[in-house]
């Protein structure tokens, strides 16, 4: 069979909507409901619509992850691979730190197999004052390859933050991971403020915000539209916002929850795109399990960025050469 190709360099001009989409911070649940409600065409015209005025539709930014220390947690996120209290059912074995040089190295294979960000993360509830050292460092050591970094550690305090930043940080990634309502069925061992709480406080110390969440855990279209409504309704935006589909890991209070249809995980992407023109939205975790039709379709819905490398943090994702070889098929390219 011939699969024909088209490469963004050869394609005619990107076409881009006209009218500016409002950048809103306003929204009400109601509307939101509304949107999910649309007709999957009806919304998906209009998310593209949007994701053509602020993005090229036609390219895909690449961040790769690192576990730089895994398992141990003292949290309960019932999704999470890496709560102690799960580590029995997952068999996952917890980690120290990794040493900088392990993680610069990690960074360089990632820039060289065509990332862009490079996004470290940690299963704490909040780093360690001792641990700032070494994480200053990594920070500094993946930005001198090039690559823009990105953290995720936890809560965070202002002494962590400002050193973080000065060391050269881009992207803290803190999710809301729910809706508010939905939330204390997630997690019991910290609270909807506390995460709040720290995205105001990397937001003030200047350093970008990649905040989003966990569709498929079994709430509510209302609590996905929930959950969206507390991202657009933030003082501002956030930067980034990774939608992952739940990973529904062995041994996790989740491992049986029923699967979600993806056409509603293609809604969720869309209604993120419309409420967050400008936002980075990211089809995150969970692309092992979809077709790349569903993929494809998600990247029309306005999202703009995936997770690349065959592993996120625990679980797997799809090979680098798959994606090359769905960019092509696509016509996409990375950035
Ligand atoms: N411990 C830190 C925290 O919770 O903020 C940082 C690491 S934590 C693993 C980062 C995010 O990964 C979580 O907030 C959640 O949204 C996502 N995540 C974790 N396990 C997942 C799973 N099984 N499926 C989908 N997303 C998951
Ligand atoms: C995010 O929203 N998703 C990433 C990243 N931020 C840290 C993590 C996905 C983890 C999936 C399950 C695992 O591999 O353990
Ligand atoms: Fe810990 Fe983060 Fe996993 Fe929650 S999501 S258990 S805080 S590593």
């Amino acid at each position: 069979m011939t699969i024909s190709t088209t490469s963004a360099a050869a394609s005619p001009a990107t076409i881009k909507s006209s009218t500016t989409p409002v950048v809103r911070r306003d929204w009400v649940q109601s509307e939101i409901l509304a949107l999910f409600d649309r007709p999957l065409m009806d919304l998906l015209y209009e998310a593209q619509q949007v994701h053509r005025h602020y993005h090229d539709p036609n390219k895909v930014q690449l961040s790769q992850l690192i576990s730089i220390k895994t398992g141990g947690c003292a949290e309960d996120c019932a999704y999470c691979s890496q709560a102690s209290s799960h580590q029995t059912g997952t068999g996952l074995t917890a980690t120290k730190l990794l040493e900088v040089e392990r993680v610069v190295a990690s960074a360089k294979k990632a820039k060289d197999g065509g990332a862009s960000r490079y996004c470290m993360g940690a299963a704490w509830t909040s780093p360690k004052d001792r641990d700032l050292d070494s994480l200053v460092a990594m920070v500094q050591g993946v930005k001198e390859l090039g690559l823009e970094t990105c953290m995720t550690l936890g809560m965070l305090t202002d002494h962590q933050t400002a050193e973080l930043k000065k060391a050269g940080l881009d992207y803290y990634n803190h999710n809301v991971d729910t809706s508010e309502e939905y939330y204390s069925k997630i997690i019991t061992t910290r609270s909807y403020q506390d995460r709040i709480d720290t995205l105001e406080r990397v937001r003030a110390a200047g350093i970008n915000v990649c905040s989003g969440g966990i569709v498929g855990m079994g709430e509510s279209r209302a609590d996905r539209a929930g959950m969206l409504r507390t991202l657009a309704n933030l003082p501002e935006h956030p930067d980034s916002v990774p939608i992952n589909m739940l990973v529904a890991v062995p041994g996790t209070p989740l491992e049986n929850v029923e699967k979600l249809d993806p056409f509603e995980f293609v809604r969720t992407i869309a209604a993120a795109r419309i409420m967050m023109p400008m936002a980075e939205v990211r089809l995150s975790a969970g692309r092992q399990s979809m077709s790349e039709e569903l993929q494809a379709m998600c990247f029309f819905a306005g999202a703009s960025s995936i997770f690349y490398g065959e592993q996120l943090l625990t679980t797997p994702n799809p090979e680098n050469n798959k994606d090359m070889a769905l960019f092509k098929k696509l016509g996409v390219s990375p950035a």
